[in-house]
């Protein structure tokens, strides 16, 4: 997969490096082609080059637009070397391989940037030069593409170790480079022609990042203008893909919380009947049962106030006693792989619920970014698909918990991660007992989440809160004793945590002074 270089055309309007890059080329034996400018600065330099309308036998004409657009240049760029019917061609034609391209394109942002009028900056729109990175890159089994200065010393580094030739890796890293600085490109100058025609900068901007699906009724709130788009490129199914079999039009808070809630059902994908009840994209009720009839009510008891106008998603096929269930308090949004006949009749009934079928779930686990927008940038990062199982945790208390303790352990440990941080979740029997999210300390969190607890069982008419003999599970460290304090006093017998502060000794020390038993995860889930 060595391929060595023997013919190199460069054609570059950033001309930084390019005497050094021509040299090493020269050096290397390499015969070098350029186009007007950078031929010229070769020149200057000292080094042998030959013009391409030598090659192609046209002069470069109509002010540069054409130089480089011809078949003696992209048949010597995509020809298949090992197809016999290409290298008839290149015979047949007089096409001579190009095997390296080094090219960086018009200025075209720098133009706009600098208040060009339209005729200049429509000059700057660089057509043969992402051709031919095209060419180049699609071709990168046996051609090596360069766009960006940045990499000429990897690329001289890459010839020195192989004695003027090219491996498949090199080749394959910077075809990649190129494809995204063509993206780019072109996504600079759609962005122009949206701001150049006075258009709305909404919803045409994203048009190269994403494919519109819906553009909604409004935003988080009726004066934002908001739109639905799946991704350009491989993507899995979810939430956007989702069928909806009734209801009203989705608004963009209902995908916000259908998303949310479909995430978490996913983390039961394959086990136990799972139902997940969610409002403002936190969970308010999480139960696994033997029937998400059963799940069902054991997530509503949770906090039925909340769950009040929320969103539900489960983990099976939805069933119609379950259905029945739970258009028995007001829903928006029903989310679930699938739905029988008799749980499609009952929520026929609700004409203004919105019932999503998704098919089978996503994989929780799957890698995928998030991005999130700050100001004057976007901050980016891979899915939070970092998972734990019960092999991972280290006992740290004097009690190890109770194989029932660790499955409560578990069950909350999964909520917790699809809780806005500070996140305390309480569990018991396959059962959040009480959530506290969102707030700004930990302490708060777990306090809300007892809260929570005892209302319930005072509304249920419960002697004790299901907090009582319940495992807590905190999304980052405990930072002091208080907060695991105040889970003790609400009844919890067992803790799961990442570990990892500074105070470790004296909160492990508590956790022991209390009769907890404690489990390190050694992973935290921040979620912001
Ligand atoms: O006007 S173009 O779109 N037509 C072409 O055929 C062409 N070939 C190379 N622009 C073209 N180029 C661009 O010229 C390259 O992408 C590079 O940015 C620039 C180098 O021109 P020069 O060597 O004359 O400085």
């Amino acid at each position: 997969n060595a391929v060595t270089i023997r013919r190199a055309l460069l054609s570059v309007s950033d001309k930084t490096g390019l005497a050094e890059l021509g040299q090493a080329l020269a050096a290397c034996g390499v015969e070098l082609v350029s186009t007007g400018g950078t031929a010229k600065a070769l020149r200057d330099a000292g080094l042998t080059v030959r013009d391409v309308s030598d090659l192609t036998g046209f002069p470069e004409m109509m002010d540069g637009r054409v130089k480089t657009l011809h078949p003696m240049v992209h048949g010597g760029l995509l020809a298949v070397r090992d197809n016999p019917e290409h290298a008839d061609a290149m015979e047949a034609h007089g096409i001579g391989a190009i095997d390296l391209v080094v090219v960086n394109l018009y200025p075209f942002e720098a133009t706009v940037a600098k208040g060009a009028g339209r005729e200049e900056v429509i000059e700057n729109i660089d057509i043969g030069g992402p051709s031919m990175v095209r060419s180049a890159a699609k071709n990168h089994a046996f051609v090596t593409i360069v766009t960006d200065p940045a990499d000429y010393p990897a690329l001289i580094g890459e010839l020195a170790a192989n004695d003027g030739a090219t491996g498949f890796e090199f080749r394959r890293k910077m075809a990649s480079r190129a494809f995204s600085a063509t993206a780019a490109y072109d996504a600079m100058i759609s962005q122009w022609f949206a701001f150049a025609d006075q258009q709305e900068l909404f919803p045409e901007m994203l048009s190269v990042n994403g494919r519109r699906v819906t553009e909604l009724r409004y935003g988080e709130n009726p004066h934002q203008r908001a739109a639905l788009y799946t991704p350009v490129g491989p993507h899995g199914r979810g939430i956007a893909q989702a069928r909806q079999v009734q209801g009203k039009e989705l608004s963009y808070n209902n995908y916000a919380d259908a998303d949310a809630a479909l995430e978490l059902a996913a983390e039961f994908r394959g086990g136990d009947p799972a139902v997940v009840i969610v409002k403002h994209a936190n969970p308010c009720g999480v139960a696994q049962a033997a029937t998400l009839r059963e799940a069902w009510e054991s997530a509503l008891a949770c906090d039925d106030v909340s769950a009040f106008g929320g969103i539900v998603a489960v983990n099976r096929p939805l069933d119609e006693a379950t259905a029945q269930a739970i258009c028995a308090i007001f829903t928006e949004v029903v989310v679930a792989p699938d739905a029988d006949e008799g749980a499609l009749a009952a929520f026929a009934k609700k004409k203004n619920l919105r019932l999503l079928l998704t098919g089978d779930l996503p994989d929780p686990r799957r890698a995928g970014l998030s991005v999130k927008p700050i100001t004057g940038g976007l901050l980016v990062q891979g899915r939070d698909n970092g998972a734990i199982t019960q092999a991972d945790l280290r006992v740290v208390t004097k009690r190890a918990p109770t194989a029932q303790e660790l499955n409560d352990c578990m069950f909350a440990w999964t909520v917790a991660r699809h809780v806005k941080s500070n996140a305390i979740v309480y569990a018991r029997d396959g059962a959040t007992a009480g959530i506290g999210a969102g707030q700004m300390n930990r302490r708060d969190s777990s306090r809300i989440a007892a809260m929570k607890a005892a209302e319930a069982a005072e509304k249920f008419g419960w002697d004790t809160p299901r907090t009582k003999g319940s495992a807590v599970a905190s999304d980052a460290f405990f930072p002091f004793a208080d907060g695991l304090l105040a889970a003790a006093e609400a009844g919890a017998t067992a803790v799961i945590q990442p570990g990892g502060s500074i105070r470790d000794d004296e909160v492990i020390a508590a956790a022991d002074d209390a009769g907890l038993a404690m489990v390190f995860t050694g992973i935290r889930h921040f979620r912001h």
